[in-house]
């Protein structure tokens, strides 16, 4: 096959007659309760372009939600699948266990924060990982209780839908949840700030608001672990204000509460450091367990916990596992993955792709008073759209610009608790030409609206 050209080329509309006729087929045969962000069909991707089956070539500037950080068809990736699939393709780690799973465990407690002993477990998404990671605390404590926070998103499952803040469209009729649930109140400096100028700079306060509510309506003799994500994803690219993590962090290893950060999608070089936890106070913070996903199977379905060896090694034998969790291919995936992270200095490329999105956000947003924040970290940045008079969120706006990107074909992605971000997550092998064309192309259609 012909490499995939890097150009953005729209042989028909968005979407082509292809992508329309499986979008019929699709009604006809896929439950209606899964949705795609784009109505075309995928026929190839790689570096900063995915192809569809009509022959538009998209930029990509959602790498499938954090996930081909690497790119769709990293050369280590696909050259270790390919070896990996035609020894074998499963065999179990429960039942007769292979190297790649005890490699992958061995980077990941070599690549996360924290230079205590490690162990890893491996699963097969996000959300299996915060349901294992609880599982771990609450065996590791023996109390019940976990602290999530709002705007934050943790998965789908039953557990992780308690987890998660958002009601629509993740938990509505959904119910009963997981119980002994509790939401503490989140660091989100922007809407802080429009109320407490303090509370939006001062990390400590924010953690102090969070604390006094978990005391008070918990009780930390009760709380087995504290759940957060270092920059809330879903929840519209979050970053908490400078002091907010590590005051948790302190406050939980003074009462015996696990510290679990979900890095699911910040983790793996996407921030512009190996995990967002290494941003965090002088030289970084080490959470007791961290959960991950996304990217670092390289596309391939993998999940991990990774912490504290006492931690971790306090469940009983036989308590953690499951029949896929650890596929050899995805293990194969994921060392290929790490390989193309080190090896190409991806943590500093996504410190390059970060000075070029803040540089021509930063003038648009001066030009356009309805961006009421330009924020992130590494190849992780969005924009909040508000009404610029009351700073109220602006839904329909947002979502006007993500579909006229993608009629231009630039794949961007929303998010939000009040769907008013456009997301940035492009992969880290994209080029400064065609992210910065896609910048051109955001800018050009916001300026339409
Ligand atoms: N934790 C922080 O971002 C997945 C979800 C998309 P899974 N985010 C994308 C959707 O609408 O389903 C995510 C995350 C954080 C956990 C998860 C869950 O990871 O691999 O999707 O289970």
């Amino acid at each position: 096959m012909p490499p995939l050209p890097q150009s953005r080329h729209l042989a028909t509309q968005i979407p082509g007659p292809g992508s329309v006729r499986l979008a019929q087929r699709r009604a006809a045969a896929v439950a209606r309760g899964v949705s795609s962000t784009l109505p075309v069909y995928a026929a190839r991707a790689g570096g900063g372009i995915v192809e569809d089956i009509d022959g538009n070539r998209l930029i990509d500037l959602g790498s499938g939600i954090a996930v081909t950080t690497v790119g769709s068809t990293a050369p280590r990736v696909v050259d270790a699948v390919r070896q990996q699939v035609s020894e074998f393709t499963h065999t179990c780690f429960m039942v007769t266990p292979y190297e790649g799973y005890v490699a992958v465990a061995e980077a990941l407690n070599r690549i996360t924060p924290g230079d205590f002993e490690k162990r890893s477990v491996l699963l097969n998404s996000g959300a299996e990982a915060l349901e294992n990671a609880v599982k771990i605390a609450r065996s590791y404590t023996r109390k019940s209780a976990v602290a999530a926070f709002d705007h934050s998103y943790h998965g789908r499952t039953n557990l992780t839908m308690a987890l998660t803040a958002k009601s629509m469209p993740y938990k509505s009729g959904f119910g009963p949840f997981a119980p002994d649930i509790y939401r503490a109140p989140a660091s989100y400096p922007y809407r802080d700030g429009l109320i407490d100028k303090e509370l939006s700079s001062d990390g400590q306060r924010a953690a102090d608001r969070a604390i006094g509510i978990l005391e008070s309506q918990v009780g930390a003799r009760n709380l087995a672990a504290l759940v957060i994500e270092p920059i809330q994803g879903e929840g519209g690219f979050i970053v908490p204000a400078p002091g907010f993590l590590p005051a948790l962090l302190a406050w939980c290893r003074d009462n015996d509460v696990v510290f679990i950060a979900d890095e699911v999608q910040t983790g793996f070089a996407r921030t512009g450091a190996m995990f967002a936890c290494d941003h965090e106070g002088a030289a970084g913070m080490a959470p007791d367990l961290i959960c991950t996903a996304k990217g670092i199977g390289g596309g391939l379905p993998l999940g991990a916990v990774t912490g504290r060896a006492d931690i971790m090694d306090s469940v009983h034998v036989s308590g953690l596992g499951g029949t896929f969790g650890g596929n050899p291919v995805a293990c194969a995936a994921a060392l290929g993955a790490l390989a193309a992270v080190e090896e190409d200095d991806l943590v500093g490329r996504a410190r390059q792709i970060e000075r070029l999105i803040f540089e021509r956000l930063g003038r648009l947003q001066a030009d356009d008073d309805r961006i009421g924040d330009v924020r992130g970290r590494g190849a992780m940045i969005a924009v909040e759209l508000v009404h610029p008079e009351t700073a109220e969120p602006d839904p329909a706006l947002t979502k006007a610009l993500a579909a006229a990107c993608h009629r231009a074909g630039v794949i961007v992605l929303t998010c939000g608790t009040f769907g008013n971000v456009v997301r940035l997550l492009p992969p880290l092998t994209i080029s400064d030409e065609l992210l910065t064309e896609g910048l051109e192309v955001l800018a050009d259609e916001l300026g339409k609206l």
